[in-house]
């Protein structure tokens, strides 16, 4: 498994710092953005480390959308951003892949988002 002791998200994964885990499998981690969008903004990684899309094997990437889908499933989202940053000039801050799931609210009153307690 690729990783890298400068990386924040490979501190996640080995568990040196801290997040709320929301989904954990071999290959794939998903966590609360510590910097929210919106209630209930989660980011989805593999645990590879790699810093773009391009760099990360297939077997990784493809279990990473079903957990995408079964965050908005969870939050009870309509409305959802997924974006995926690669590179300074499109926005990447962190160097290691991550989908954001970002959702909007179902109505004009706001999010009735409730993450399971840990
Ligand atoms: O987005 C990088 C995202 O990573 C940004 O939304 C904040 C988030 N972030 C940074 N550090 C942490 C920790 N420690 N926990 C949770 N979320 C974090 P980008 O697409 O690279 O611009």
């Amino acid at each position: 498994m690729s990783s890298s002791a400068a990386c924040i998200f490979c501190k996640i994964v080995k568990g040196d710092i801290p997040s709320f885990k929301l989904f954990e499998s071999d290959k794939v981690l998903a966590f609360l953005d510590i910097n929210p969008l919106s209630k209930g903004h989660a980011l989805v990684i593999p645990k590879f480390h790699g810093e773009k899309l391009t760099d990360i094997p297939d077997d990784s990437l493809a279990e990473i959308l079903p957990v995408v889908k079964k965050l908005v499933k969870a939050t009870g989202a309509e409305n959802y951003n997924v974006l995926q940053n690669n590179g300074r000039i499109a926005h990447q801050e962190v160097d290691h892949v991550h989908f954001h799931m970002i959702p909007k609210p179902n109505t004009e009153e706001g999010m009735g988002i409730s993450w399971p307690q840990q």
